[in-house]
C-alpha cells in the first residue's frame, strides 16, 4: 500500500449531480484521487463494505475505474461489483446498489455533456437506497477535500473489467457483472409486456436512439430481445467513448436524426432518446414532442395502467422549475404532490418514505420508486405501455390529457458559457427587485409572488435555499431563473417559462408563440441581454 501526499483543490464541491469537471482537470495529478479519497473518508460503511462502480463508457471511464479500484482495496472496502467493461448505467448501478444491499456506488459520468479527451468527465456518489448522496452527504464530502493531506491507494496491476466473474485485488474481492440482465429484469415486472409485444407486432413503427451512449445494450435488450421489436429499432446502439463525435442530449437540439424520423409522410409512431449515462429520456410521436412536464403529469394521471402501479400511486413529486401540470392530476387524483430543488437527489427521502410513487424534471428525467435515479428506459416504456392500452397516437393522448387538465404551454432558454460574474449579475439584480415586483403588473399580467424557492424536506426537515427566482402570475403563468450546476465551462443561464390555457380551442398553438408575451417579460425584467451581451438563448428545449 502507497499513502501519497497530498493538497486539497478548491473546486470539489459536488454540484447539481456530482463533480463534473473537464477531462483534464480529472487527469490533473491527485484530482480525482482526492476527491474518491474524500468520499472514502466520509463514509465509514464502506470499510469491509460493498461498493458498485460503473460509468457510461466515456473517455477516462477506464483509467478512472482503475484508480478507484486500487484505491478502493486500501481503504478496506470488502467487495466492489463493477459493471463489464466498466458499463453501468445511472438507472442500473442503482438498481445494482438497490439489489444486492450494497453501501454506495460510484457513477462515472458527466451525463448528457460531450465526452472524448476534450470533453467532460464527472463523479457521483450514491448512498445505499441507490440515490444520489443528500446534500449532507455531498458538503462533508466537499468539506473534506479541503483539508485532505494524503489518498491510499495500491501499487499493483490493473484488473481486468472485460471478463464476467471474480477477481482480486489486495484483500478486495472484484467481481465483474453483467451491466443488463438486473436492470433489465427489474424493468420487467414494471410494465405489461404483454401489451408492449402485441403492439410492436402489429404495425406500429417506433426507433431508439441510444446516441452511442451507455443506453443501447439496454435497450438492445429490452426493445429488441425481450419485446420483440426488429433489429436495427435501437440505432447509435454501441457505447463509444466520444459518444461519435455528438452531443448524447435528448432532446430537440441535439436528437435531430430521430426527430426528422417522426416528421413528414413516412414519420414513425413513436421514437425516444436517451442520454449519455442513460437516464434522460426524450418521448417523440408522429409530428410531436412530448414536453417533459407533460410526460410526468400524463404518465402520473395513467398509473393504474401499469401493472406495478395497478392499485394506484400514494403522490408524485416535480423539481421546482419543471411545469406545474403534474400538479393539476394529483389534485383532481386526490394524492400529495411535492415540488423539490432541482436534483434528482431530493427525491430520495419522499421514496423512501412511501410518500410519492412518480417523480420528474423538466430537464427530460422520469422515474418512479423501483430505483433512485431519474430512468429513460423506465420512461420509454411507460409511454409504450401507456400507447399500447389506450391503443391510440401520442398526439391523441396528449389532446386527451389537454382537454382534461389543460394545457400548460412550457420551453426552457438556456445562455450557456456566461462569463460567471455577468450571470451572478443577472440574478443578483433580479432577486433585488422581488419584493417590489410582487402585486404589480408585468405586460398586463398580475405578479402574485416573487421570492427565491427554498426548500425544507418534509422527511428530515433539511432546508435547502437558493434554489432558484420564481415569478409567478394570476393567471397560473410563471416564470423562473436559476444558475446550472452541470456545467464545466463558465455559468449557464437558465430561464424557464410557463403559461396555463383552459380553453380547448387555444391548446393547439406552437410553444414559441404561446410564449411570446412571457419571454418578453423575462428579458424585460432580467436585462439578460444587456449585462451579458447576448441576443437569444443558445439552446431552447
Ligand atoms: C442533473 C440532475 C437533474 C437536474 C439536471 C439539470 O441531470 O440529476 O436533477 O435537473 O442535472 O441540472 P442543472 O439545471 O443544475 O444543470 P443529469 O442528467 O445531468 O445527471
Amino acid at each position: 500500500m502507497e499513502i501519497v501526499a497530498s493538497t486539497p483543490f478548491k473546486d470539489q464541491k459536488p454540484g447539481t449531480s456530482g463533480l463534473r469537471k473537464k477531462v483534464s482537470v480529472f487527469q490533473g495529478k491527485h484530482y480525482l484521487e482526492n476527491f474518491v479519497q474524500s468520499i472514502f473518508d466520509t463514509q465509514a460503511d464502506l470499510a469491509g463494505g460493498l461498493l458498485v462502480i460503473g460509468g457510461d463508457g466515456r473517455y477516462y471511464n477506464d483509467t478512472a475505474i482503475q484508480k478507484i479500484l486500487k484505491m478502493a482495496a486500501a481503504y478496506g472496502v470488502a467487495r466492489c461489483l463493477v459493471g463489464h467493461k466498466g458499463l453501468l448505467s445511472t438507472p442500473a448501478t442503482s438498481a445494482v446498489i438497490r439489489k444486492y444491499s450494497a453501501n454506495g456506488g460510484l457513477v462515472l459520468s458527466a451525463s448528457h455533456n460531450p465526452g472524448g479527451p476534450k470533453g467532460d468527465f464527472g463523479i457521483k456518489f450514491n448512498v445505499s437506497n441507490g440515490g444520489p448522496a443528500p446534500e449532507s452527504v455531498t458538503e462533508a464530502i466537499f468539506a473534506r477535500s479541503q483539508i485532505i493531506e494524503s489518498y491510499k491507494t495500491l501499487s499493483t496491476n490493473d484488473i481486468d473489467l472485460n471478463t464476467l466473474g471474480t477477481q482480486s485485488l489486495g484483500n478486495m474481492s472484484i467481481e465483474i457483472i453483467d451491466p443488463v440482465k438486473d436492470y433489465a429484469d427489474l424493468l420487467e415486472t414494471e410494465f405489461d409486456f404483454d401489451a408492449i409485444r402485441n403492439l410492436i407486432a402489429g404495425d406500429f413503427r417506433f426507433a431508439f436512439d441510444a446516441m452511442h451512449a451507455v443506453t443501447g445494450p439496454y435497450a438492445i435488450e429490452l426493445l429488441e430481445n425481450r419485446l420483440g421489436a426488429p433489429n436495427g429499432t435501437v440505432i447509435n446502439g454501441t457505447p463509444l467513448p466520444d459518444f461519435g463525435g455528438g452531443h448524447p442530449d435528448p432532446n430537440l437540439a441535439h436528437a435531430k436524426e430521430l426527430l426528422s424520423m417522426t416528421q413528414g409522410n413516412d414519420a414513425l409512431d413513436f421514437a425516444a432518446a436517451s442520454d449519455g449515462d442513460g437516464d434522460r429520456n426524450m418521448i417523440l410521436g408522429k409530428n410531436c414532442f412530448v414536453v417533459p412536464s407533460d410526460s410526468l403529469a400524463i404518465l402520473a394521471a395513467n398509473a393504474t395502467l401499469f401493472p406495478a402501479y395497478k392499485n394506484g400511486i400514494p403522490g408524485v413529486a416535480r423539481s421546482m422549475p419543471t411545469s406545474q401540470a403534474t400538479d393539476r392530476v394529483a389534485e383532481k387524483l386526490g394524492i400529495e404532490c411535492f415540488e423539490t430543488p432541482t436534483g434528482w437527489k431530493f427525491f430520495g427521502n419522499l421514496l423512501d418514505a412511501g410518500r410519492i410513487a412518480f417523480c420528474g424534471e423538466e430537464s427530460f428525467g422520469t422515474g418512479s420508486n423501483h430505483v433512485r435515479e431519474k430512468d429513460g428506459l423506465w420512461a420509454v416504456l411507460a409511454w409504450l405501455n401507456l400507447i399500447a392500452k389506450k391503443d391510440t397516437s401520442v398526439q391523441s393522448i396528449l389532446d386527451e390529457h389537454w382537454a382534461t387538465y389543460g394545457r400548460n404551454y412550457y420551453v426552457r432558454h438556456d445562455y450557456e458559457e456566461v462569463e460567471s460574474d455577468k450571470a451572478k449579475t443577472v440574478i443578483d439584480q433580479l432577486e433585488a427587485q422581488l419584493p417590489k415586483l410582487i402585486g404589480s403588473q408585468l405586460h398586463g399580467r398580475e405578479v402574485s409572488y416573487a421570492d427565491n424557492f427554498s426548500y425544507t424536506d418534509p422527511i428530515d426537515n433539511s432546508v435547502s435555499s437558493h434554489q432558484g427566482l420564481r415569478i409567478g402570475f394570476s393567471d397560473g403563468a410563471r416564470l423562473v431563473f436559476r444558475l446550472s450546476g452541470t456545467g464545466t465551462q463558465g455559468a449557464t443561464i437558465r430561464v424557464y417559462l410557463e403559461s396555463y390555457e383552459a380553453d380547448i380551442s387555444k391548446q393547439h398553438l406552437p410553444c414559441e408563440e404561446a410564449l411570446s408575451e412571457l419571454v418578453a417579460i423575462a428579458l424585460d425584467v432580467s436585462q439578460i441581454e444587456a449585462i451579458t451581451g447576448r441576443k437569444a438563448p443558445d439552446v431552447i428545449t
